[in-house]
């Protein structure tokens, strides 16, 4: 038996259909600073709510895959030091010593298919690191959106990568990438990258079809929409570049690798950007929670609860 602890939120949720949207954790031990970590997670939490569903922030607290967090349990999990990243390999071993461990997109995905949870909102996924010809480093968020069905809402892959290798791995996986209200494929901290997008959606109800309509045909997998951050919240992709450049000369000097080197970057550019970056992936997260419950709420309806 998993050991898997709905929280009573989601119990309620799931026993009267209503639309209920994972979240994942990894960003809020790994990929912010605190205070804003856990007041970042509240508000995505509150906005969606506000748009119909119900939160259900996903981690391994004490052994225990939990479906949903309280308030003093995020709170916990915000402050802890030397949690564990949790990705595919590992997430077992995690449940099984009795540890905490925060769930990356690969993790938290899977938790989430568990769970009866098919939208899911994040920040961006990992991807193809640059330099991945010689290190080898690909995220296995890539493999894990190419066999578990969840929709995973994102602003793209964290521009910190190399993104034109990460959307090659996606196509060669068969990994659906949406871009959703606009052709070109966003870029996390911009609105806009140089490259097309596979496929365009301009609304929920396309985007929960799609997803519908894989599962009927048993496709495994899940789709990537990438949703472009909200204008007045971007950072120009010109603006980043040298600040991305640097953050990654000093990853090298400092032998920085496997888990490590996202984390690192994620915080080396908050600094070079006096907090300007984490500003901008507040907004585009809670941006993605918005999209993610009105996707949530179209496959509640289609699926005839
Ligand atoms: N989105 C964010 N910030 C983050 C992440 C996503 O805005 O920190 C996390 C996710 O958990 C994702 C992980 O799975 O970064 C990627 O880590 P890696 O490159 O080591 O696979
Ligand atoms: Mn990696």
């Amino acid at each position: 038996m998993i050991p898997i602890h709905d929280s009573p939120a989601v119990a309620a949720a799931r026993a009267a259909g209503t639309p209920i949207v994972a979240l994942e954790s990894t960003i809020i031990t790994h990929g912010m600073p605190y205070p804003q970590n856990v007041e970042t997670a509240r508000l995505v939490e509150a906005e969606v709510r506000a748009h119909g569903a119900t939160p259900a922030t996903i981690a391994v607290l004490d052994g225990k895959l939990c479906i949903g967090l309280d308030d003093v349990q995020l709170e916990a999990l915000a402050q802890a030091k030397d949690v564990a990243k949790l990705s595919r390999a590992d997430i077992a071993a995690c449940i099984a010593l009795g540890g905490t461990g925060a769930t990356t997109v690969a993790a938290t995905m899977i938790a989430a298919n568990l769970a009866g949870i098919s939208v899911f909102a994040t920040g961006g996924i990992g991807g193809v690191h640059r330099g991945a010809e010689d290190s080898f480093d690909i995220s296995a968020d890539l493999q894990e959106l190419a066999q578990t069905p969840v929709t995973v809402v994102a602003a793209g892959a964290k521009a910190i990568l190399d993104l034109p290798k990460t959307f090659e791995v996606l196509e060669t996986l068969g990994v659906p990438v949406i871009a959703y209200g606009q052709d070109m494929l966003p870029a996390f901290w911009s609105r806009t990258s140089d490259m097309t997008a596979p496929l365009r959606m301009d609304t929920a109800a396309q985007i929960a079809a799609a997803q519908i309509i894989r599962s009927a045909m048993g496709l495994s997998g899940g789709q990537l929409i990438c949703n472009p951050i909200p204008a007045d919240a971007q950072i120009p992709a010109a603006d980043l570049a040298p600040i991305i450049a640097q953050a990654l000369s000093e990853a090298a000097a400092q032998n920085i690798s496997a888990k490590a080197v996202t984390p690192f970057l994620l915080d080396r550019i908050f600094h070079l950007t006096e907090g300007r970056s984490l500003e901008a992936n507040i907004a585009l997260v809670l941006n993605n929670a918005r999209l993610a419950a009105a996707i949530a709420a179209e496959i509640a309806d289609k699926s005839g609860q």
